[in-house]
């Protein structure tokens, strides 16, 4: 398999894609585009432009079939690989475990704009700054403090005790929290250590801390 992604440090979408395939330890081949100003004459959007007509990445090359969005690249690699158990097996929790997904793919619009991930800056003053000023950012890490601190159990993970896709979907959020030194409640801040310490995590944070582009 091949997977298509952007900076480590910036790309929240292919660290998802990326956190699956590596926790899963499902063998692939990464090719990373850096980011440019994604005009249609640089080289992120000539190179996408071979591989997927959306020009966005994450893009999974596996065979003769493209994938082009991270929700659809973890239910292909969830079925090709059902014994790793990537959505977790109580299928009512499956069901919250998509709807959490599909909430974080769809929504959080004003966190997503106003704080995009940069894993390598302190940007808590910066962070404090647009909580204060900001009552849609507020409501929203509200509603994320929410779906962390549900968790059954406080060493677990958002479904279960065991990492799953719904995580590697929080996961640059965390990253976001902790840059931006947003306020979260203790259970989540337990919830962004446990996500911290995933060895996959880790390996994606240490190769964004050595990017220079
Ligand atoms: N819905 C897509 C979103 C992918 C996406 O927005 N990727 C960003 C990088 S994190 C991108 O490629 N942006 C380039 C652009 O907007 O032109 C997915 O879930 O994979």
């Amino acid at each position: 398999m091949d997977l298509y992604i952007g900076n480590k440090n910036y790309s929240t979408w292919s660290m998802r894609a990326w956190l699956v395939l590596k926790h899963f330890q499902i063998p692939f081949t990464e090719y990373l585009v850096p980011f440019d100003d994604f005009s249609p004459e640089q080289n992120f959007k000539q190179t996408l432009a071979k591989i997927t007509p959306v020009g966005k990445v994450p893009v999974l090359k596996h065979e003769d079939l493209i994938i082009w969005d991270t929700l659809a690249i973890c239910e292909y690699l969830a079925e090709r690989f059902p014994e790793r158990h990537l959505w977790v097996d109580d299928f009512k929790m499956r069901a919250y475990a998509r709807a959490i997904c599909a909430e974080m793919h769809s929504g959080f619009m004003t966190l997503r704009n106003i704080c995009p991930m940069n894993i390598t800056q302190d940007l808590r003053q910066l962070g404090q700054k647009y909580f204060q000023e900001n009552q849609a950012l507020q409501e929203e890490i509200k509603r994320i403090d929410e779906i962390w601190s549900q968790r059954s159990s406080e060493k677990g993970f958002l479904c279960g005790k065991e990492f799953s896709i719904p995580d590697a979907f929080y996961a640059p959020v965390v990253m976001r929290f902790k840059s931006y030194g947003l306020p979260v409640s203790e259970s989540s801040q337990h919830y962004m250590q446990t996500i911290l310490n995933v060895p996959a995590v880790q390996a994606w944070m240490r190769e964004a801390l050595k990017e220079s582009f």
